[in-house]
């Protein structure tokens, strides 16, 4: 038998944006790089997101890729807020820019891989049969990229058409003369839904949990906007570094919300609500720590929800009251709760009572029946563990990475796990990924992986792998940080609280970009501290 296993120095799983820069780093330092998608194309989020109205809740100049100066001064984002076809369009740019394709083999999934101790090398299969070796082994798999399909009885046998938010259809859904209607919520509902009911006949929207969202006011990017930006685009990604969320227009608050008079409160809010976007939770330093102070944020969002929605029902449903503002992402919408005073819109509880069942043309929720033609899942992800835990990821010493990760995500800084050697993560659980501008961390980890790389090959080292007990100590420190704050308050993704039976443990480390790279600074100084080289 001929043996087809192609052999590289690194493989790399997925060309989202992680990815794409990873080969591109890797690529740079001689290596040879072989890079597998299971899309027909590159993006990742922003390929398989092609729902109405996606878009970015970061601004565009902000929200991109700072490792290439000539790219950042060429590209001309056209809008504040990049939506989902011009962040492709970017992707498929630097694609084509830095000639990524050729070690991309698309519209195949990676199944498993495994590692041989002996040889300290990793062999991957895929589900088109092929097979690939590599030392170097990095899973930029993406942190919202399993798209979490709701077990609700008789969802099999519902006969009009049904789509996933994650899962658009690339030729887009007409929706005209339609009775829709839409399951979930969250950021990807927040989008969606005021686009759908334009379009639609009638949209049904099924509220498990009441969302805050802020208007995002987005709108064109101007010229000379841009061009002032781009002056200063390197001070600026700096400046990012030293921020909360790496997002240099939201520096860190320097005042409790109670250091200032309600009345002062209340214009600083005003004033946040008027800028839109995420500006609101940086107000003040308390409003992630403290229950009253972020009582104060909540409080003013409902207000603005109350004077918005027509049908004071309507407007009570909406205003979330069962977790703290900011613990589940807050949204960015363009016409969200206006929507509720069309005609053609309903919003039906399903808290207390939730879907019951779904038939032919049917969602039944308890004894009311809803007559659709088209059902959205915007039901989310199976976030930050996965895709990682789908490919069957095994050590050769007898453990496996969803074994490893049972009780929740297990690793060192977000980056490595402990009994997987040369297995990286780019922007893992327990680093700042989700909660942080996201290209800019995944840069960081590109980075750190790369160093990492290349010290093995320069002092002819085998592998590297973090020590199981400084793994343990991220992992406390992490728990602690989030516990410190009052994101675990809330039932959120963040907490794997989405997925039924999945541990419920806060995975994004919330001690700040600034915080996390001094951290990640101070261990490479003292030669990569609880990494153990071979
Ligand atoms: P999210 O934020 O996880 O939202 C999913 C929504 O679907 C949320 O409102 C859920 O309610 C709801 N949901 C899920 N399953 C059900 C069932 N069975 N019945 C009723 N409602 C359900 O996903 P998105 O795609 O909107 O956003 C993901 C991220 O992408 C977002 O945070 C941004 O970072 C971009 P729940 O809140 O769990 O009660």
């Amino acid at each position: 038998m001929v043996d087809t296993t192609e052999n590289f120095d690194a493989v790399v799983v997925g060309a989202g944006f992680g990815g794409m820069y990873m080969l591109h780093r890797l690529r740079g330092m001689g290596l040879t790089v072989r890079v597998y998608e299971r899309g027909d194309g590159v993006g990742g989020t922003w390929y398989w997101n092609r729902y109405p109205g996606a878009r970015c809740d970061l601004e565009s100049m902000e929200y991109s890729y700072s490792f290439d100066d000539d790219l950042q001064q060429d590209w001309n984002w056209s809008e504040k807020y990049g939506t989902q076809p011009e962040l492709l369009k970017y992707a498929n740019h630097v694609a084509d820019r830095f000639d990524l394709r050729r070690d991309i083999v698309f519209d195949t999934k990676v199944v498993s891989a495994h590692h041989d101790p002996d040889r300290n090398i990793w062999t991957l299969t895929t589900d088109t049969g092929g097979t690939a070796t590599a030392r170097q082994l990095i899973l930029a798999t993406g942190n919202l990229s399993t798209p979490q399909l709701p077990k609700i009885e008789g969802i099999a046998n519902f006969t009009g058409r049904t789509f996933h938010t994650g899962l658009w259809p690339r030729e887009g859904v007409n929706f005209n003369g339609r009775r829709v209607g839409i399951i979930g919520t969250g950021s990807s509902a927040v989008q969606a839904i005021p686009q759908v009911a334009e379009q639609a006949l009638h949209l049904t929207v099924f509220q498990r949990t009441a969302n805050f969202s802020i208007p995002a006011h987005h709108g064109p990017l101007d010229a000379i906007t841009r061009e002032a930006h781009k002056e200063k685009y390197n001070e600026i990604r700096e400046a990012a570094y030293q921020t909360p969320f790496g997002i240099a227009k939201y520096g860190s608050p320097t005042q409790s919300a109670f250091d200032v008079s309600d009345e002062e409160r209340q214009k600083t809010y005003e004033q946040a609500w008027k800028t839109g976007g995420q500006a609101l939770l940086f107000c003040y330093t308390d409003l992630l720590t403290s229950r009253k102070a972020n009582e104060t944020a909540a409080e003013f969002v409902r207000q603005r929800i109350r004077e918005t929605v027509k049908d004071p029902e309507v407007a009570e449903l909406l205003c979330p009251k069962d977790h703290p503002i900011g613990t589940k992402r807050l949204c960015l919408d363009s016409f969200y709760f206006e929507t509720y005073n069309r005609d053609n819109v309903r919003l039906v509880d399903v808290k207390e009572t939730p879907v019951t069942k779904i038939d032919k043309n049917t969602v039944v929720v308890g004894d009311n029946v809803f007559e659709i033609d088209d059902l959205i899942l915007a039901t989310g992800f199976d976030a930050m563990t996965g895709a990682a835990k789908d490919i069957d990821i095994q050590n050769g010493t007898g453990e496996n990475l969803a074994g490893h990760w049972a009780q929740g995500p297990q690793t060192y800084l977000g980056l490595m796990v402990a009994g997987f050697p040369n297995m990286y993560l780019i922007t893992g659980p327990q680093s700042p990924g989700v909660k942080s501008q996201m290209i800019l961390s995944i840069e960081h980890h590109v980075d750190l992986i790369a160093r990492l790389i290349q010290k093995l090959h320069d002092e002819d080292l085998n592998s590297v792998v973090p020590a199981a007990l400084a793994q343990d100590n991220w992992v406390s420190h992490n728990n602690e940080v989030a516990n410190s704050t009052l994101y675990p308050a809330a039932a959120s993704w963040y907490m794997g609280a989405n997925i039924p039976g999945k541990p419920r443990i806060f995975m994004p480390y919330v001690g700040g970009v600034k915080q996390y790279r001094a951290t990640c600074q101070d261990i490479i100084e003292n030669g990569w501290r609880g990494f153990e080289f071979e």
